[in-house]
């Protein structure tokens, strides 16, 4: 059943198996199949956000947006946020994906003052609301946008206003209230514009303290409103900014343990702003999983050639597979996170069609990914690597060192008998990256 006509040419995206040649099939996303115990789509969680997707025009420094849809009106009014609901249902069902993400301003246009513009985002949420109860799609996470309009263009919780910060607290607050209207299951802050262009004009020290006194203001609301989504921080190094407070994952571990925040909040870790931190996206995984704070991931890619945040649909399965290794040393995943496709088509990509191939690329590539993943890890022989690795604490001293039980005059005296430490076996990093490939 679809409320409009806009994707009638497309069929339902449905799994057909790798030896589809059906561009409109899934080859590895099959949703029920099985894999290490779960249906596919349990661990994936896939879902479609509504910013690049259904706002996104492709614009770019160079020339105006070059994607005009058919249901457009060329407005950003409310008459046309509310017909814009039912085409964002049709095209997240026809692709069979469970879930969406949002921020208030995709949703619903600002009004003329606050009051205004929060009735506007409740409007809209009653609308999506029923949506979600006639298709069973459901709501991966809500956000704030802080970061589009001037008055947050010298920041939002770290704005030197302090009528920006309250103007912020308005904006989470409703966006909180929507989210856990609409069953939510995470809530994401992205600091898009906390950060700084220049300290000759910055209070680093009190911007910080700032964003910290507003995360415990949200935490605050959301005990006292019964939210019990997850808190997610979406780490970023640079841009908008020259550099983002939220820089990566260790930095944002180390801020939320200064401030005490480190139970309420998770991250959320997208691909292409771990490479503008000059990381790997597996390395900020593992940094969160290392400390079981990994709590959704915003998925897409960047391109070597160029160094922004291009937000290009993810295509490297190799990638996705070591990722899922990594994502899959949390008992659960993902848990009540999971993938956002935030991403967006290329300038030169403006047909509606291009929307689906995006998409389901995007999709295949981590379940291709995960059927990796399950074989790696049935296998067992890279983590028993990992394990041998490690076998010198697993008794004498090395236990010792774990349990706390070591001190340095202990280990002096340990290593002046022996004379000198054993020579270590090889990493065999070779023969590890050959073992990968081969389960490819
Ligand atoms: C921008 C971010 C943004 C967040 C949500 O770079 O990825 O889209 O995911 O505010
Ligand atoms: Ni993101
Ligand atoms: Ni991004």
């Amino acid at each position: 059943m679809a409320f409009t006509k806009h994707f009638d040419a497309i069929p339902t995206i449905k799994y057909e198996g790798p030896d589809s040649d059906n561009p409109f099939a899934y080859k590895y996303f099959d949703p029920k199949a099985k894999i290490l115990g779960k249906p596919m789509a349990a661990w994936m969680r896939n879902a479609v956000c509504y910013w690049h997707t259904f706002r996104g025009v492709a614009l770019d420094i160079f020339g105006p947006g070059t994607i005009c849809r058919p249901w457009e009106d060329g407005t950003n009014s409310q008459e046309m946020a509310l017909k814009r609901t039912e085409v964002v249902f049709d095209f997240i069902t026809k692709l069979g994906v469970e879930y969406y993400c949002f921020h208030d301003r995709d949703v619903a246009p600002e009004g003329a003052n606050v009051a205004e513009t929060n009735k506007n985002l409740w409007q809209v949420a009653e609308k999506l609301k029923q949506l979600q109860k006639a298709t069973g799609v459901k709501l991966l996470w809500g956000t704030a946008n802080m970061f589009s309009h001037p008055r947050f263009s010298q920041g939002a919780a770290s704005t030197p206003s302090a009528e920006v910060f309250a103007y912020c607290a308005n904006s989470v607050k409703e966006a909180i209230d929507v989210t856990k209207f609409l069953g939510g299951e995470n809530y994401v802050f992205w600091g898009g514009r906390e950060g700084y262009n220049s300290l000759l004009n910055t209070d680093l020290g009190r911007e910080q303290a700032h964003i910290a006194r507003f995360f415990q203001m949200a935490a605050d609301y959301a005990k006292k409103v019964k939210f019990t989504g997850q808190f997610l921080i979406e780490p970023k190094a640079c841009e908008p900014t020259k550099h983002q407070y939220d820089f990566d994952s260790a930095t944002v571990l180390g801020f939320l343990r200064k401030f005490g925040l480190e139970k309420t909040f998770k991250l959320n870790i997208e691909q292409n702003h771990a490479t503008l931190a000059g990381h790997d996206f597996c390395h900020e995984l593992a940094v969160c999983t290392a400390d079981g704070a990994l709590g959704s991931i915003d998925s897409n890619r960047g391109d070597v050639m160029n160094g922004w945040d291009t937000d290009q649909f993810p295509n490297d399965y190799r990638e996705c597979a070591q990722a899922w290794t990594i994502i899959l040393q949390q008992k659960n995943g993902l848990g009540s996170g999971g993938l956002n496709y935030d991403a967006k088509v290329r300038r030169d990509s403006y047909d509606v069609e291009d929307m689906f191939h995006a998409h389901i690329c995007g999709i295949d590539t981590w379940a291709r990914g995960l059927r990796i993943a399950e074989k790696i890890i049935k296998d067992g022989k890279l983590a028993k690597f990992v394990d041998q690795r490690y076998a010198s604490y697993n008794k004498g001293i090395g236990k010792d060192i774990e349990a706390g039980k070591a001190d340095f005059e202990s280990l002096q005296a340990y290593i002046l008998k022996k004379g000198d430490a054993a020579p270590l076996p090889s990493a065999r990093q070779e023969y590890l990256e050959n073992l990968f490939n081969g389960y490819c």
